[in-house]
């Protein structure tokens, strides 16, 4: 397969002033006809025709209405064409339903949809399909009456009829604002809508709607709220304004990722937009939140402003994430918000950065970009902007934000833009600080400290691991906040922010009477990984007094690590400053339930194996596992005398409602609920389940019920309540093989591949069910390796019907470097299975090639 270089960019040889596309919908026989009005673009030198296409079938092309017979090639075609402007033509015939790549025009349950970016719009017509070619868009699409009632595409619909002689009718939509072809969306089918308008900033109407298959049109006021709410925000917040008369979003089944920012017609997983109190958890309402937010916010930051090439992808991802962080900080609670995204990075992206699969946050090459929406570009894309506004300020992080929108409305631009921006409109050189964007790799930062009765001194320095790419790592900016705090926990010195900007730097405070206690990367300021003084004694001091949310929850959670790090090394009993800690915290009834919810939580084992492994010890699974199975243990019994007021003092009484404080309650009542189960053998947890009128109350039970044992009736009670639901069946997979003893994984991973409603086709379904499996740290990872080889053989059967969703799932592989020999070995055997099938897709051949080394 070809590599591709960012160095190597150069402008498309021509323009298109605009693209006319004609749809006449068939399930198995689409046609497609394209025409677009071209003149040669005068920046560009290479005069060349190539139009992408792949898997089309050409019925004919003509320019300026003359047949002609282009050179079919390799990945599209090549024509001969005037050096003046002309017209193009193509008629091309697709296969809708033989589609199973989910990428292009494909059908879900019978209706019509398409995924483009990145390069799906090749899968549909002849085009230049890279994000710098921008065109004004009309469509007009012809379906058949009784299955494609609804006919809808991009921009504003503006004209509809009946066909003659047929049953068939048409709908043509207009798109007034120019886009690349990967904002392309056409969706067809028999769906309902739960329509309602906003008026926006200006004084517009915007017709709202969310379109979904008959019987789910009560699962989308939450959506709607949620999208109105963002709108909204980004007027207040960004002062950005919708710029159409119409703004759709539909629920689509079999999707490959969580949704997608189309121009005005936003398709989504219907697992991220529909949402019912009876079906959805707590969980799930806010991720959904979160992801129309996301997809709204795109409208500005990556289709008004796009990017010139996939390796820009960070350009729209990194902030339109980094917005959409912000919009949850202020529709919920900052501190929560911060840890949870804290927690992501460190489950996701961290691995990624420190195995094979590490890249930049901009990669420089690459050989199927959908390998590249990763934890990087996105989640610490979104931290680089952070860093950035840390670093310039909120009112100057404003006024550049103001100026991007105004230099480059319309563009399609990249990071050196974007960069000067904040160059040009705070006079801040940025020339260092762009290596976050260059420099792949996890910078950890160790802090000594120094007092000389008078003056406090850290002294901070930074280092990068060396990367094949990157052997010699220059010292990044890093804003690491700090505050002091005195002996009684009274704050000192509030939060101040030091630029670490080389290789090592010292930072002092005079005039200090006594030794203060600092309280250092305060709300997490910079992705890195920290390594300070003063052991437990001080994260048991930080716990007990931080004033820095983010560095309270840090100090306990450092607290758990350490004691389960111990335990694994040396035996040693769970450390009870953490466990007295720990009370004091949850006894503290002025702490938002939520922020109390989330110090019940302990490292994962997965992350635990990870720190075992950068201390040059192989993780031994099991005994991660034991260790962590032991530290809840005591925590049950640590916690015993107040579990059950926990429990019931955060009982939410009245209407369910999925808002922040509700939210807060149940997950603190839950939490408890976990522990207590292990007290009274789940006598509450099936009380709860038989009472509960939400997904997050009876979800939350089923856990409890499974971890002690108690749980087998109320799995079947629940399918049989739930088999006509497909998303509350994904969790009633998944949740199996979470729950399940590590030895029993494999077998019960198997055993639900062989029930009738596991469809390898539907990417929820299959990732409900691998990704429990390769979630399942101790289960993964059981002696024997059979659950290697059960991924393996399921990730080969998927290649050939869908790429992205298996090249995704390779991803579960990505640490096998840090494990034992006999381990390695294992993986390293069905790694190469992997590699050596036959007609492997080039996204699978890229993934396993770069985990392997
Ligand atoms: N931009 C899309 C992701 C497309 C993934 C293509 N493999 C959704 C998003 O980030 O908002
Ligand atoms: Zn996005």
């Amino acid at each position: 397969p070809q590599t591709i270089y960012l160095k190597d960019y150069t402008p498309f040889g021509y323009i298109i002033d605009a693209v006319d596309l004609t749809f006449r919908l068939d399930p198995t026989a689409t046609r497609v006809i394209s025409r677009l009005s071209l003149r040669p673009n005068p920046e560009a030198s290479d005069p060349c025709f190539f139009l992408h296409g792949e898997d089309l079938k050409l019925i004919s092309a003509k320019i300026d209405g003359q047949d002609i017979a282009p050179r079919l090639i390799e990945g599209g075609l090549e024509a001969d064409v005037p050096n003046a402007p002309f017209v193009w033509e193509t008629e091309v015939e697709i296969n809708p339903q033989a589609n199973t790549a989910l990428e292009g025009l494909y059908m879900s349950n019978g209706m019509y949809c398409t995924q483009c970016e990145a390069q799906g719009f090749r899968k549909i017509t002849y085009y230049p399909d890279r994000p710098d070619v921008m065109s004004v868009f009309t469509v007009r699409i012809e379906g058949n009456t009784d299955t494609t009632p609804q006919l809808l595409s991009n921009g504003n619909k503006v004209e509809t009829g009946a066909l003659s002689n047929s049953d068939a009718q048409f709908a043509v939509w207009h798109d007034p604002w120019p886009k690349p072809a990967y904002l392309f969306a056409l969706v067809a089918g028999d769906l309902v809508a739960h329509q309602d308008s906003i008026v926006t900033m200006s004084g517009k109407t915007v017709q709202l709607a969310i379109w979904v298959r008959p019987g789910d049109e009560n699962k989308c006021s939450f959506g709607m709220d949620a999208l109105k709410k963002s709108m909204r925000w980004d007027e207040d917040v960004y002062g950005r304004e919708y710029d159409l008369d119409e703004f759709n979003i539909v629920a689509v089944d079999d999707f490959n990722m969580g949704a997608m920012e189309n121009k005005g017609l936003n398709i989504f997983n219907s697992s991220c937009v529909l949402a019912s109190a009876e079906t959805s958890t707590d969980a799930n309402f806010e991720r959904i939140e979160a992801i129309i937010a996301h997809e709204y916010f795109h409208n500005w930051t990556g289709n008004r402003i796009t990017c010139r090439d996939w390796f820009q992808l960070c350009l729209k991802e990194g902030l339109t994430v980094f917005r959409d962080h912000q919009f949850t900080a202020d529709e919920r609670s900052a501190p929560v918000a911060r840890i949870d995204n804290v927690l992501a990075l460190r489950a996701r992206q961290f691995p990624e950065d420190q195995g094979p699969l590490s890249h930049p946050v901009r990669p420089e090459s690459f050989q199927e970009i959908n390998n590249f929406y990763t934890a990087t570009v996105y989640e610490k894309g979104a931290e680089v902007i952070g860093m950035l506004k840390t670093l310039v300020g909120d009112a100057a992080y404003a006024k550049a934000l103001d100026l991007y929108f105004d230099r480059h409305d319309g563009d399609a631009a990249t990071i050196e833009d974007w960069l000067k921006v904040f160059q040009d409109s705070t006079g801040r050189d940025l020339s260092q600080f762009k290596r976050w964007y260059s420099q792949s790799g996890t910078p950890q930062v160790t802090v000594r400290e120094d007092y000389d009765g008078d003056t406090f001194t850290l002294h901070m320095s930074q280092s990068t691991a060396p990367s094949t790419e990157q052997p010699n790592k220059l010292p990044q900016v890093i804003p690491v906040a700090v505050g002091l705090l005195d002996d009684a926990g009274n704050e000192i010195l509030p939060t101040q922010v030091l630029e670490l900007d080389q290789d090592e730097k010292s930072f002092s405070f005079s005039g200090m009477s006594a030794r203060p206690t600092p309280s250092i990367l305060r709300n997490f300021s910079a992705p890195v990984m920290l390594t300070q003084e003063g052991g437990n004694s001080r994260r048991a001091f930080l716990l007990a007094h931080d004033t820095d949310p983010f560095n309270r929850w840090e100090a306990g959670r450092m607290l758990a690590r350490a004691s389960l790090v111990d335990s694994i090394t040396t035996g040693s009993a769970p450390n009870p400053d953490y466990l007295s800690g720990l009370v004091a915290v949850l006894s503290d009834t002025t702490l938002d339930p939520a922020y109390r919810a989330l110090m019940f939580g302990q490292p994962t084992q997965s992350e635990l194996a990870g720190i075992l492994h950068e201390s040059s010890t192989a993780p031994d699974p099991q005994a991660i596992h034991d260790a962590s199975e032991t530290l809840r243990a005591a925590k049950a019994e640590t916690l015993a005398d107040m579990l059950p007021d926990l429990y019931a003092q955060n009982q939410v009484t009245g209407p369910f409602s999925p808002d922040a404080e509700a939210v807060g309650k149940r997950a603190l009542a839950n939490a408890a609920l976990a522990l207590l189960s292990r007290q009274d053998g789940g006598a509450t947890a099936a009380l709860q389940y038989q009472n509960s009128d939400n997904m997050t109350q009876q979800l939350a039970a089923l856990a409890a019920l499974l971890d002690v044992g108690a749980g087998d009736d109320h799995l079947a009670a629940f399918e049989a309540q739930w088999s006509h639901d497909r998303l509350v069946m994904d969790k009633w997979f998944s949740l199996q093989i979470m729950q399940a003893k590590p030895e029993d994984v494999a077998d019960t991973t198997r055993r639900l591949t062989l029930h009738a409603d596991f469809d390898m086709k539907n990417p929820n379904r299959f990732r409900a069910v691998m990704g429990a499996l390769s979630m399942h740290h101790a289960g993964f990872h059981h002696d024997g390796g059979a659950a290697y080889t059960l991924l393996t053989d399921w990730l080969i059967k998927l290649d050939p019907l869908n790429p992205q969703t298996t090249a995704r799932m390779c991803s579960a592989f990505q640490t096998w470097t840090r494990y034992d020999a006999g381990r390695q070995a294992l993986l390293r055997a069905q790694l190469e299975r992997l590699v050596a099938t036959p007609n492997l897709s080039r996204d699978t051949s890229e993934m396993i090639t770069r985990i392997l080394g």
